[in-house]
């Protein structure tokens, strides 16, 4: 657990150490590859940028299947969890500490600072039918993975 952060307490979720390295040519490198700790194979990377403190409230939804982990390059958002037990909010910033997002864990981003960038990597190949964006249909997949 790393140190002065919130604990993440929703399943499938968690931080992950990916080390924001400084380059001696200034600047810092962000990187995420398949060699961190990751419960998944990178498939695909995105970003979401053109971020600043009035973009509205993105994500609102949770994934079937897919794993993700998100970074910020640039910039911090809060990033709400739910699992459908528990939910919480978690500040991400550009220090190394990403957030892992498992599959039934609705989430959403929010409170972007200006030129936030955000990175993440992926499980699969993007495919909508893996979305559920739906609060109720998530409610009843998350409870229904519980029995
Ligand atoms: C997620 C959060 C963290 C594509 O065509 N390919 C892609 O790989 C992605 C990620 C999106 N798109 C299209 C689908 C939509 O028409 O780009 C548009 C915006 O996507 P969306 O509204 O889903 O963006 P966010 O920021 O709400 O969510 C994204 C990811 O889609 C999602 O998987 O978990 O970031």
């Amino acid at each position: 657990m790393p140190e002065g952060k919130v604990p993440i307490l929703s399943s499938k979720s968690g931080y992950i150490n990916t080390q924001q390295i400084l380059s001696p040519h200034g600047g810092c490198l962000t990187v995420l590859e398949n060699n961190l700790v990751l419960p998944f194979h990178l498939e695909r990377v995105y970003c979401i940028s053109g971020l600043n403190e009035h973009t509205p409230e993105r994500g609102r939804h949770a994934h079937h299947t897919l794993w993700q982990i998100m970074t910020s390059v640039s910039g911090s958002c809060d990033v709400v969890l739910d699992d459908g037990c528990t939910v919480q909010t978690i500040r991400i910033l550009p220090d190394g500490w990403s957030i892992l997002l498992g599959p039934l864990l609705w989430h959403s981003m929010k409170n972007f600072s200006r030129e936030c960038v955000l990175m993440v990597g992926a499980s699969d190949i993007y495919r909508e039918e893996d979305y559920i964006r739906d609060y109720s249909a998530f409610l009843a997949a998350a409870g229904k993975n519980r029995k």
